[in-house]
């Protein structure tokens, strides 16, 4: 064997910005160029290792013993700088410390507990279209429904009423734009960290809690000695970050993709018991959540590549989720496909605990909308807007055609 053919070949570079602006606004073009380029490609402007095909991305999420998270889930690694916020027991741990807050919230946000929302939350919904259906055929769909419909559900849900709840966006769009690097998007936001973090933290006291949401039972799960009274407000904290941009920019992407497909909405509305589907199917055409790292325990080989002991790995769940070794005609958003797979919500041990509640805030709206409701269609330019993690909007303006 010739000494060429036993050296590794060279991993392709890509000296792109995937947290640019540009980038940001319209991911899909590097995506496809990342993917293209080999199962691993070296970020040279971030000196970081990157996967954006679903086979790695999905392997690597499973694999948490090379892969960790403790370190951080962002470009910032722990083990060398000081995290913006104590880091959180869920996301941010691996086992056996990562082990007892997550069971603890997973019987918490499990289906059978949230037996109890639906009809609320059904209730809340149909409402809600109605008022704004009654004021008239033509609205913001992003403010007046995809964000609205989560802040009006979700911080009763957790125990923290209504009062200060305009800090909840704000404080995800902090959370989710610290996962990348200190760009503008970040320095943009770094006057409100102080204030922002001590309302959110106020919020995860017990006292600040009802006694019977989601929060309180984090409390009780500590009484019963299932968690330590310490951890139970960062477990709290979880909720507060990671449930409500979330939701919002998932029935955004939703809403977005109806106007945008008419044929798919009628299908919907045939089989409204297709919400949840839809939902998902929303979820891995925009994702979200675009990007998390992880950092390898150890040299690490993936397909042939060596990524070190100790460096960040950027996995591309935008990407993975439209790869077409994975997805026939993966940019189409398609109610006929079975979407499940998708590591729109990661994959594994983190993957989001919290993906019952969200399913089920948009099956309330999706179903509510949908028997209200013949056609939507954008009546202008939909905005996004940008954050370092989450595939974002500003904007949704569109007109329903009331169903007769
Ligand atoms: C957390 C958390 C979990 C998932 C996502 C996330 C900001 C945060 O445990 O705080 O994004």
């Amino acid at each position: 064997m010739s000494a060429t053919a036993e050296r590794a070949p060279a991993v392709p570079v890509c000296d792109a910005d995937p947290f640019s602006p540009p980038v940001l606004d319209k991911p899909e073009e590097l995506h496809h160029v990342l993917r293209a380029a080999g199962p691993v490609v070296y970020l040279s402007r971030y000196d970081v290792h990157a996967l954006a095909r679903y086979e790695e991305v999905h392997a690597a999420l499973v694999d948490w013993q090379h892969f960790e998270s403790g370190a951080g889930v962002g470009l910032a690694d722990f083990r060398h700088e000081e995290p913006w916020r104590p880091p959180s027991l869920l996301l941010e741990a691996d086992p056996p410390r990562h082990d007892a807050p997550r069971r603890v919230l997973r019987d918490i946000l499990a289906p059978p507990a949230l037996r109890r929302l639906r009809e609320t939350w059904q209730a809340a919904a149909e409402e809600m279209v109605d008022q704004v259906l009654g004021r008239g055929r033509e609205f913001d769909a992003f403010t007046q429904l995809a964000s609205a419909f989560p802040l009006r559900v979700f911080p009763d849900a957790v125990g923290i009423g209504s009062e200060g709840q305009e800090n909840l966006l704000p404080y995800g769009n902090m959370a989710f734009n610290a996962f990348g690097p200190v760009n503008d998007l970040v320095k943009a936001d770094a006057h409100r960290v102080a204030e922002l973090s001590a309302w959110v933290n106020g919020r995860c006291a017990r006292e600040a809690l009802t006694e019977d949401g989601f929060g309180a039972r984090i409390w009780a799960a500590a009484d019963r000695g299932d968690l330590t009274h310490a951890q139970a407000p960062l477990v709290v904290r979880s909720l507060l970050t990671a449930g409500v941009d979330t939701t919002v920019h998932g029935l955004a992407a939703c809403l977005y993709a109806f106007a945008t497909h008419p044929e798919q909405w009628q299908r919907l509305r045939e089989r409204p018991e297709s919400a949840r589907v839809a939902f998902d199917e929303a979820v891995r055409w925009q994702s979200p959540v675009q990007t998390f790292f992880r950092t390898a325990t150890t040299d690490v080989s993936v397909s042939g590549t060596v990524i070190p002991e100790g460096t960040k790995i950027l996995m591309f769940l935008g990407a993975a989720n439209r790869d077409p070794a994975r997805w026939a005609d993966p940019d189409r958003f398609d109610l006929a496909r079975d979407p499940s797979g998708h590591v729109g919500f990661g994959m594994g041990i983190h993957q989001c605990i919290g993906q019952h509640v969200a399913r089920l805030e948009a099956e309330a709206l999706l179903t509510a909308l949908a028997r209200r409701v013949d056609r939507i269609e954008l009546t202008g330019a939909p905005r996004r807007h940008l954050n370092n993690t989450l595939r974002s909007w500003a904007s949704l303006p569109v007109r329903v055609h009331p169903a007769t």
